[in-house]
């Protein structure tokens, strides 16, 4: 429990009417946040200690206008330390931290809506506090909306990621296996058509054998020794043509039987050739879905490896590609792959998805794209995608802060805090320093 001394009890109820020249906080206390006021409350010594423990000094010395401490901390209320702060209360409002050298300086800070910087100058510094406050809680409010309808749409995109995490997860082996079948149903395919092709061999359409060369031979002789046979009597030339006639026939018995012999040939040889003919379609057919497969695999793989942020929500937006207009060029990027500006027909790479180029604690608010282009008498392009809680996926802006470095400000769901904050537990100010929002 915090312990609410007198001087702090007094600090805090004053501190949001306070008004130039009517200040009844202690010349000691002036300046002082919150969280020190325990340091500057005077003790029993009358001696303050400097925040950074570096010396002691009268009490009488805190905010009497001259610096003692090396970290200005013994002049919260004056603007006698360069390195000093001011603390403005900004009661109603969020409280403030702000240099103490522009402590009466003459300019009402607009950090300081309760215009107490400026207690002793000519400056008029009315109260504005309960205004900015309003305008602070109407933001608030719209950054909740934003955010809790943000959240719901990234609770979508979280809850396919799991699906399609899950899915992956069983498609992958069974590619794999499939894989593995299928290959060795090509090997199996392969035996089968290395047999049929040495079969096809014993096919082929044979030469005409010697025994009907050899007959063809003889009856051409004896057909070529009519002339002289027909000089014979009547008994030869009867043996004779008896002899052609019967080598004839042998001749015709033979021609039949190699003709039939060779018909079967040729029809089994057009059926093995059909079956190589089939059976090459179907290695073709299954070493096409091996590749299909194994791209499919691949990609499958690489999903589940790539790092698509806090609990894959990015996977949402995975190559999906946003473009935004602005003066001459029309910018696009895809996510985690490449990024562009156009101009007339022109196109120029502004580079590929390189990384995560968040904080340390928080990697995945930018993403980065390098080695785009190079410029001319400069460096290779590069964009940094910002990225910030939306309802949507949409460009915000596109600026070029240095020559051929773009800045992107992109919005999406996928940005948006997991669980949004309930509305009455945000800031409502007083005592939280605008540092920590
Ligand atoms: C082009 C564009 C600009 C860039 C200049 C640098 O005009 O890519 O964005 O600044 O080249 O020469």
């Amino acid at each position: 429990m915090k312990i609410i001394t007198p001087a702090i009890a007094c600090f805090v109820l004053v501190g949001g009417s306070l008004a130039k020249g009517k200040s009844s906080i202690p010349r000691h206390l002036r300046g002082v946040a919150p969280d020190h006021l325990k340091a500057y409350e005077s003790t029993n010594d009358l001696r303050f200690l400097c925040l950074d423990g570096s010396k002691h000094i009268p009490h009488a010395a805190v905010n009497d206008d001259y610096c003692d401490c090396s970290d200005g901390s013994d002049e919260p209320g004056t603007s006698a330390c360069s390195n000093g702060r001011f603390y403005c209360i900004n009661q109603g409002h969020v409280g403030a931290s702000i240099p103490s050298s522009r402590v009466n300086d003459g300019i009402c800070d607009e950090d300081c809506c309760d215009g107490t910087d400026e207690y002793a100058s000519s400056a008029s510094c009315p109260n504005t506090c309960s205004q900015q406050a309003r305008i602070a809680a109407e933001h608030q409010k719209k950054e909740f909306e934003l955010n809790s309808e943000g959240a719901r749409i990234k609770a979508v995109y979280l809850s396919e990621r799991a699906s399609k995490v899950a899915h992956r997860q069983i498609e992958i082996p069974q590619l794999e296996e499939g894989i593995k079948e299928s290959k060795a149903a090509v090997e199996t395919l392969k035996a089968q058509l290395e047999q049929l092709e040495a079969a096809l061999k014993e096919y082929e359409p044979l030469a005409q054998p010697d025994s009907l060369n050899s007959c063809h031979e003889k009856l051409q002789q004896l057909l070529g020794s009519i002339e002289f046979v027909e000089k014979q009597d009547a008994e030869s030339r009867a043996k004779h043509l008896e002899k052609i006639f019967e080598t004839k026939r042998q001749v015709l018995l033979d021609t039949e039987l190699q003709e039939g012999h060779a018909e079967l040939n040729r029809q089994k040889s057009i059926d093995i050739q059909n079956e190589v003919h089939q059976l090459k379609g179907q290695v073709r057919a299954a070493e096409d879905k091996i590749r299909t497969d194994e791209n499919t695999l691949r990609e499958l793989k690489r999903l589940d490896e790539f790092d698509f942020g806090s609990e894959g929500v990015f996977e949402a937006l995975d190559k999906q590609c946003f473009s935004y207009t602005a003066t001459e060029y029309t910018y696009e990027f895809c996510l985690f792959n490449k990024a562009s500006q156009k101009k007339g027909g022109a196109t120029t790479n502004l580079g590929s998805f390189s990384r995560w180029a968040g904080t340390e604690h928080h990697p995945y608010t930018q993403l980065k794209f390098e080695n785009g282009e190079q410029c001319w008498n400069g460096p290779n392009r590069s964009l940094q995608v910002n990225l910030e809680c939306g309802t949507e996926n949409k460009i915000d802006s596109v600026a070029e802060p240095n020559k051929c470095e773009y800045v992107m400000r992109f919005r999406t769901p996928a940005a948006c805090k997991h669980e949004s904050v309930p509305h009455h537990n945000l800031p409502s100010g007083g005592s939280r320093k605008r540092e920590e929002l």
